[in-house]
């Protein structure tokens, strides 16, 4: 593909920054608890963690039942937070299918006393809304289909064979959700294809029906760091990188410390983290896909929604140093309590610990200062500043407008920095 096609594909993902990953499926049924125990690790993981036989495991499609699932409350939830996109898991490792499928019975249609398809309700209010709509797919392992990988209490793995699960079931699959929900922005991959003719063959095949479709990092056996078959690179869960990264990236992360609804995790993190993880991961160049487990009832937890609404205040009047906004261009230390952003002749000052004495000094500013104001402030009115050559000193007074991070803009004389 030519680099002007690559940026066409990507625009709309390099100016989002910001997306809305759903963890939804049977295992927000059992929530982390099976026969009465607690089972450590992520509440998506349960069949697995517990080994439970797939004969039990599907019983729980019975009692999936989330008459409060409204595409459109979540849809406002993500919006409010100021988050430009969606990814909701089509199908986790568990095999379970949230959406209509004429491939297996094990679907959330006609398996569940629920009887909707979530994912056609979700993309339809997405569209309306204007935001973007993607699927996660876990294209190798799969705990219910006797061809899938990973499950190896039910089913011998020597008689496995991927390539049937592949063709006859993997492929089919995506056609159906590539045909029958509109516009696909991103087909999310997780862990891992077998080998890179296996990941280079499912891209093609996703670009067959939609050939503007972003395609995740996760589609790679492995790869992490360099550029690889996946559109972007995908990150570790809840990984951040030191320093910039020079390709589009992405880090998937958690808002506890589960994906699908856990019970008993009440480890939020604050809005002020997440705040601070997003201008981190904007600073160095990629986006923030933050996760929500919904309940089996089909709710998005309420400290979720909280946390995310603080998130949206805190963007609506910052939101222009975030949204297509560029990388750092100036090295900053990890311990700096500032980091930046940009956009061309605009350097955006992320103040994260205000100074004691309402000053802050920075070096490797490489272009005349104009103007500096807070971007929240009232009127843009001006900051006083000394610049002496690429340092600049700044003089924020001794009262923050925002507990968590003051953006300031500076303003450079002749737009060609940075
Ligand atoms: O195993 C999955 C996990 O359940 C979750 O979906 C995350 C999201 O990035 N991906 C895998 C682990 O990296």
């Amino acid at each position: 593909m030519s680099k002007s096609e690559r940026d066409r594909r990507m625009a709309w993902w390099r100016e989002a920054k910001f997306g809305m990953f759903i963890h939804w499926g049977l295992y927000s049924v059992p929530a982390g608890m099976w026969k009465g125990k607690l089972v450590s690790g992520l509440g998506e993981w349960i069949q697995f963690n517990a080994r439970i036989p797939i004969e039990e495991y599907e019983k729980l499609a019975r009692h999936f039942n989330p008459v409060k699932f409204d595409a459109t409350e979540w849809v406002k939830v993500a919006k409010e937070a100021g988050m430009r996109y969606i990814v909701i898991t089509a199908k986790h490792h568990d095999g379970f299918c949230m959406f209509h499928t004429e491939l297996t019975d094990y679907n959330i249609v006609d398996a569940t006393p629920f009887n909707r398809d979530p994912l056609k309700e979700l993309s339809e209010a997405c569209r309306k809304e204007g935001i973007k709509f993607g699927f996660y797919y876990s294209q190798l392992l799969d705990w219910h289909h006797p061809d899938g990988a990973g499950n190896d209490w039910d089913y011998d793995p020597n008689n496995k064979n991927f390539t049937r699960y592949l063709e006859d079931y993997v492929k089919p699959q995506l056609r159906e959700l590539l045909t029958n929900y509109g516009s696909i922005a991103i087909v999310w991959f997780d862990i891992y294809s077998p080998t890179p003719e296996i990941a280079r063959e499912l891209k093609a095949w996703v670009h067959r029906f939609q050939p503007e479709t972003i395609v995740s990092g996760r589609i790679d056996p492995g790869r992490r760091w360099d550029v690889g078959i996946g559109d972007y690179i995908e990150l570790g869960d809840n990984e951040i990188p030191e320093k910039r990264v020079e390709y589009d990236w992405e880090t998937p992360a958690t808002i506890n410390n589960t994906w699908g609804f856990k019970s008993y995790d009440h480890d939020w993190k604050s809005p002020g983290v997440i705040i601070q993880n997003l201008v981190d991961i904007v600073s160095k160049g990629g986006n923030y896909l933050l996760n929500v487990g919904p309940t089996a009832d089909g709710e998005i937890p309420e400290p979720s929604v909280q946390i995310l609404k603080k998130v949206g205040e805190w963007l609506k009047k910052n939101g222009e140093s975030i949204y297509g906004a560029q990388a750092s261009p100036v090295d900053t230390r990890p311990h700096d309590p500032y980091k930046y952003t940009s956009k061309p002749g605009k350097l955006y000052v992320h103040v994260l610990a205000w100074p004691w004495d309402g000053k802050i000094e920075m070096q490797g500013i490489k272009n005349d200062v104009e103007r500096a104001y807070f971007l929240a402030g009232k009127n843009h009115e001006k900051l006083r500043f000394k610049q002496k050559g690429e340092s600049i000193l700044l003089h924020l007074g001794t009262k923050p407008l925002d507990p968590v991070d003051n953006v300031i803009v500076l303003e450079m004389a002749d737009r060609k920095w940075p």
